[in-house]
Order: C-alpha cells, then structure tokens, then sequence
C-alpha cells in the first residue's frame, strides 16, 4: 500500500534521543503507579483535525497539503482518507480516535443520501478497527457547520431544524453503536445566541434538554451504553453559550434530569476562552464524579480565539494528569488531541511532529504527576491546611448539625484566629522540584 507519512512507526529512545522521529518520554508499556502508560493516557486522534482540517484562518484559505485527497465530496474519496487515517494511527501508536458524522463521510444533497454515504465509510472503519484494534473514543454529529444551523440545532427556533438535527443525531448514535464507540459528545457550537432581543432562552433550554432525553431513550433502545458527553465553550461560533463551563453545564444537567446519563468532556483551550484555567474545570467536574473525558489541547495568550494548538507545557500536563490520577483514571473517555498544525505547518509529516510532542509532553506530565504524589508533600499540605476541620465539630459542620449560635460561642471565646500561610510560592517551588 502507498505509504502518505514518509517514515517508520514512531519507537521510544527516550529522554537523550535527538532523534525527532523517536519518542523521548511516552513508552506505551512503561508501568506508573503499576499501570501501562498507553491505559493511563488513552490517546485519541481526532479526524476531524487530522485529515479534514485544511488550515484555514478567518484571513485566508487552506494550506494543508493532502495529496491522498481529490478534494471532492464523493464515497471514494471518504474511503480513500479511511486508509491514510488508519496509517497515521499506526505510525503513532494512537489507539483511540473521535468522529463527526460530516468528517468522516460527506453531506450529499438529502438526508437519505447522506445517510447511505455515512452507512459506507462506517462499514470501512468497521473493518479498520478489527484489523488494528484500534477503538472509537467516541463519535458526535455536526450540528454546527451546514447554515440550516445557524440559529442552533437542538435550540432552533425552527421546529424543521430541530427535527433534522435530531434525525443526524439518531444516525451518528446508530454510527458509534455500530463501531462499538465508548462515548458519544455533544458540543453545543449553535447552540446558544447572538442577541436576547429574538431569543427565547427558557424554550430554547427546554428544548435541548428534551432533545438530549431524547437521545437517551433512543441510545437504551439500541443497546448504546454510553456515556454521553457534554463539552462545555463559552462561545465561538455563538456569543453566549449555554454550555459555557463545567458548572453551567452541571446545573443545566442537574436541572433536566440529566446527571446519570452524561459525564463532561473538558478541552483546555475552551477552559481558557471562559476565563479559567484547565485545572479548575477538570476539578470542578471531578468533584462531581463527572469528569469523563478530555479533548487535550491549549490555546494561545496572544490570540483570543479557539486555537486548538498542541499541548507543549508540562505545567499543564502535570496539573491535568494529577486531576486524571486523583480521579483514579479515565474509564471510558481518554485524552482526545482536539489539536491542529499552525497554517504554516502545512506538511503530511508535520501531523507526526505535532502528535509525538503531544503525546510526549503529557508522558512526562503522567511520570511527573505520580512522582508528585509518590513525594506526598503537595498533597500533605493541603491536608494539614484543613485540620482545623478534622474533629468532631468540623464533622457536625459537614453533617448539619452545628448552628451559627455555637459557632458564634467559640468565636467569643476564642479570641482572634491566626492564620497560617498559605505558602503559595514554597508549593510552587516544590512543583518545579519535579518538572
Ligand atoms: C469545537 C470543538 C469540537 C468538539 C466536537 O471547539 O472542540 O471539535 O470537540 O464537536
Ligand atoms: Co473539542
């Protein structure tokens, strides 16, 4: 078969290789806290990224080059990138990957049409992953890019919108249950508003909310277990969206029920664009027990846009696998590279450099985050520094069953506490003792 990545499957030299081609810290065998480090980062490509991203910018049009691509919107052509996905796979050692029904096989021009294109890419990757192992993170459909969305999909105010979104959704459900897919995602790019002036935002949130119960159902009836996935963006494409963060979209899931069916997929650069860090929304779904999967990428300080880069920076890696490790790992999600070339970065081999520093920098952020805990300091820390709650009284605080009236009694006896620091610089110092 033509081979479209002019090299060998990626090996691991480790740390003092200068080899580019060669892995210099992810060793999918290599045990961290006694399990394989290809179980603890669970490595996804996403195609949507990896073979339809032509590297356009709101400025100019696409640079990528695609040599296996004729550019068309035929079945061939679809079947054709089938191929070159699975060879970037196995080059990367990449056993996970993710789907939007429209990336993987064209909209033709009625639904049905475009259904049967999708049925015929579906049966290849079904082959394709019999043959390498390799397995759906999960799969999702496009309610975002054909302009029939673009006054939302399952927040339409047009009930023909909402039926064809629905309709999608339905077949990329049957899609990922076909391909054996882990999870399935919802990211709510339409799903929002420009202005309040013609938007009804209580029917909207009702809407989807039914639409997603909707899929519920639907997943039970053809034997999908799920999870599904909620990927909280505060905006971009819309102004204000209803999936802006974690919490929003907890409340929103605790509102309608939804809790026990969906888990959230939390993306760096969509913490970023709501104005918090990585490390805060992977917390904050964590303490919920719904952390469920990540989209591993980061965006750039300079540009306030969703620039899907990389991830390049072990603080982050770091902050991020010791919330997977603190969580005891990922069950059904995995780290999903939702991650494209800069627009000058428009060779094949260019996917390849950009995957080994990925996976390498969350390698050591995986070994960096288990010597961290390993060392016990960082999290001793934070214990001590919650002592005071230790005792019995802090355990009526947390059962109930302490008033204001007792509290107000050991204030007046108690004098002016004394606070201990709170050492953020010494934690900081010791973070960077492992980095
Ligand atoms: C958009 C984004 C999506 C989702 C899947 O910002 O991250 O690619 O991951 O629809
Ligand atoms: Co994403």
């Amino acid at each position: 078969m033509t081979s479209f990545f002019a090299c060998d499957p990626i090996p691991y030299e480790g740390p003092s290789s200068r080899n580019p081609l060669a892995f210099k810290h992810y060793q999918p065998d290599e045990l961290v806290e006694g399990k394989p480090m290809r179980e603890h980062l669970r490595f996804a490509a996403p195609y949507w990224h990896v073979m339809r991203n032509v590297l356009a910018d709101p400025f100019g049009s696409g640079t990528a080059q695609m040599p296996w691509d004729d550019g068309s919107d035929s079945v061939e052509n679809a079947l054709k990138r089938v191929d070159v996905f699975f060879e970037f796979l196995a080059k990367m050692g990449i056993e996970y990957y993710c789907w939007h029904d429209r990336d993987i096989a064209p909209e033709l021009n009625d639904l049905a049409a475009s259904n049967q294109a999708l049925d015929a890419v579906v049966a290849k990757l079904k082959d394709k992953q019999a043959e390498t192992g390799v397995k759906l993170l999960w799969g999702t459909a496009c309610l975002f890019a054909h302009p029939r969305y673009a006054q939302g999909a399952a927040t339409s105010p047009d009930l023909k919108v909402y039926s064809y979104a629905a309709a999608q959704v339905k077949k990329a459900l049957e899609a990922t249950r076909e391909l054996d897919g882990l999870g399935y995602t919802f990211w709510g790019g339409r799903e929002g508003y420009a202005t309040l002036l013609n938007t009804d935002m209580k029917r909207e949130l009702d809407n989807l909310a039914a639409f997603l119960h909707m899929a519920v159902d639907h997943a039970k009836q053809i034997g999908f277990e799920g999870p599904f996935y909620i990927e909280p963006k505060p905006r971009e494409p819309a102004t204000h969206q209803y999936d802006s963060d974690a919490a929003a979209c907890l409340n929103f899931l605790r509102e309608y029920g939804l809790m026990e069916h969906f888990k959230l997929n939390i993306e760096t650069n969509h913490a970023t664009l709501a104005g918090h860090t990585m490390e805060h929304e992977l917390t904050v779904a964590a303490n919920a027990g719904m952390l469920g999967s990540i989209d591993a990428n980061r965006g750039d300080t300079l540009i306030g846009w969703d620039t899907d880069q990389f991830p390049t920076d072990l603080y982050l890696t770091t902050q991020v696998m010791l919330v997977v490790l603190g969580m005891g790992g990922f069950r059904t999600g995995g780290l999903n590279f939702d991650a494209k070339r800069r627009r000058e970065s428009h060779d094949p081999m260019d996917l390849i450099y950009a995957h080994i520093g990925g996976m390498d920098t969350f390698a050591r952020g995986l070994k960096t985050a288990a010597a961290i805990r390993k060392d016990g300091r960082l999290s001793a820390f934070t214990q001590e520094r919650y002592q005071s709650f230790d005792g019995e009284l802090g355990k009526r605080i947390a059962d109930g069953k302490c008033s204001l009236s007792e509290l107000e009694q050991l204030a007046l006896s108690g004098g002016e506490p004394e606070l201990a620091s709170g050492r953020q610089e010494l934690l900081e110092n010791l973070i960077n003792e492992f980095i």
